[in-house]
């Protein structure tokens, strides 16, 4: 019985790896909506980011709304290297993170350990 149990489990365990490895991880993506000059986009934090690109509108202002709902504290910061940017997430707070859209171009993001990343299109 025990046997068939490890047995199930290694089982589950290459099933899982080979998801992680070989799936297909869809990116969530998101484009803002510009209203009276203006766009946002509210970003999930937990265990990644969600979505994971934003697509934004050249010249109009914008902001990403970060909410971190992960307790751990690999995402309690987020980085735009690119814009010298660097905040804290508190937890379960939205931190409102302005963006430059005056040139389009694409910036990455990242945690403070440079372990999950997203992505700002700007166009
Ligand atoms: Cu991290």
């Amino acid at each position: 019985m025990a046997r068939i149990l490890v047995l199930l489990i290694c089982l589950a365990m290459i099933g899982f790896i080979f998801w992680w490895f070989f799936g297909k991880h869809e990116v969530a993506s998101a484009t803002a909506d510009v209203a009276d000059n203006k766009q946002s986009v509210d970003v999930e934090v937990k265990g990644g980011y969600s979505p994971e690109v934003v697509t934004l509108k050249k010249g109009v202002p914008a902001t990403l709304n970060f909410t971190r709902k992960d307790a751990s504290s690999c995402l309690d910061r987020v980085v735009f290297s690119d814009f010298g940017i660097n905040k804290e997430l508190p937890q379960n707070e939205q931190q409102s993170i302005e963006i430059d859209t005056s040139k389009a171009g694409e910036y990455q993001w990242a945690c403070g350990m440079d372990m999950f990343h997203g992505k700002v299109i700007v166009k």
